[in-house]
């Protein structure tokens, strides 16, 4: 061989060696051992899609800061969203997805309805979970030991709802309507339940309407017929904003009380003129509360201004995950699901929604809930409990 020909062969050779450590490099970084995947979940498309956003945008603003400060023990945070569409089976698949790409914790789901079904597909892969809003008490009911939510329960936000219908108005006549999801029937059974409390308010009616339907005259003019002084909605904004909107159409005058899936600008933009007057429970307003203004100022010049309830919440839960999982990666533990929710279950967290304790369950110790009521466009406070 010529010493060309040899140095040809030299240079080839360090040529391989380099790109073969390149591709080495690039494999590493795809396998991921240099970052941290958690998931989000939650209606990102079709009617709901302005809750599963909003929920993504919260987590999103906690791991983004998380990353500034430059991760989990050097490590990236990548967040992986899943669009359950509100639909159970979605849920589970989307749960599955999720769990392949390797989560190590998951925020959400956005919906009971998805929340319950897949907290199943992470509790058998040792994934961990915290739900911003999913609120029926069976998700921290089943006693999974890895489940968690940030928000109340339906059996106390329905109360709120029946002692202020019955305790506070004092009414004698209710009727209650609801969207046969886990949420939403599940709320204004809780909300019939609670009325027991109250003999005087009598139930004039109790009935169910299909999600995603858009005309409900028919069952508001028989609702009319039984002359209640207020109806109550257990399900969410699309539906809801349907409902006060056409009430008023039907001559329904009795205002419409319904539950924190309402609480969004799209049931005022749905309802119109309809939405005055008319209440739903929900916990106090974070723009009164001194914790949420670091929040609240990082959120709008983020994403602007709009109403956006549940971002709080999401941003909450991921740091909430995102604390316990730095603390697993201390011990070296931040793959076992159970020591990561065992970290979560002895939090004291001081977030943007005050100080968060979890029960055994994974329940939060307190959630205050209230009425709002909208007015001038807007909801506002309006009535709080006694105690
Ligand atoms: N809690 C409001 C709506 C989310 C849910 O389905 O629970």
């Amino acid at each position: 061989m010529s010493r060309g020909n040899s140095q040809m062969v030299r240079t080839a050779f360090l040529l391989i060696a380099i790109l073969a450590s390149a591709l080495a490099g690039c494999q590493k970084g795809a396998e991921g051992p240099s970052e941290i995947v958690i998931g989000v979940a939650g209606p990102m498309t079709g009617d709901q899609s302005k809750l599963g956003g909003d929920v993504e945008r919260g987590a999103r603003l906690a791991v983004e800061e998380w990353n500034a400060r430059g991760g989990i023990n050097g490590k990236k945070l990548r967040l992986e969203v899943g669009d359950d569409q509100h639909d159970p089976k979605q849920a589970v698949s989307v749960a599955n997805k999720l769990v392949n790409s390797g989560i190590v914790g998951m925020v959400g789901h956005f919906n009971s309805s998805a929340s319950i079904p897949a907290s199943a597909v992470y509790h058998s892969s040792g994934v961990p979970m915290i739900t911003p809003a999913s609120t029926n008490p069976r998700l921290t009911d089943q006693g999974f030991w890895n489940v968690f939510r940030v928000c109340g329960r339906d059996d106390q936000q329905g109360k709120v709802a029946a002692d202020f219908a019955g305790g506070q108005l004092k009414l004698k006549r209710v009727a209650i309507l609801h969207d046969k999801t886990t949420y939403g029937q599940g709320l204004a059974e809780e909300f019939r339940k609670s009325l027991a409390a109250h003999p005087e308010t009598e139930v004039v009616s109790f009935d169910g309407v299909t999600q995603g339907d858009k005309d409900f005259r028919g069952i508001l003019t028989s609702i009319k017929g039984k002359n209640p002084e207020l109806f109550f909605f257990g399900g969410v904004f699309p539906e809801g904003g349907q409902l006060a909107k056409q009430a008023k159409e039907v001559g329904l005058t009795a205002p419409m009380l319904s539950g924190d899936g309402v609480i969004d600008p799209k049931f005022i933009e749905i309802a119109g003129a309809a939405a005055e007057g008319t209440y739903l429970t929900f916990t106090p307003d974070p723009e009164n509360m001194p914790e949420a203004k670091e929040f609240l100022e990082k959120y709008k010049a983020k994403y602007g201004n709009e109403l956006a309830p549940y971002a709080i919440y999401s941003y909450d839960a991921a740091n909430i995950l995102l604390t316990a999982l730095a603390e697993a990666e201390k011990e070296g533990k931040i793959k076992d699901g159970k020591r990561v929710a065992e970290i979560m279950r002895n939090v004291n967290y001081d977030g943007a929604l005050g100080h968060i304790e979890f029960d055994e369950k994974g329940d939060v110790k307190k959630s205050p809930y209230i009425v709002w009521i909208t007015k001038n466009g807007k909801f506002e406070e309006f009535w709080k409990p006694q105690g």
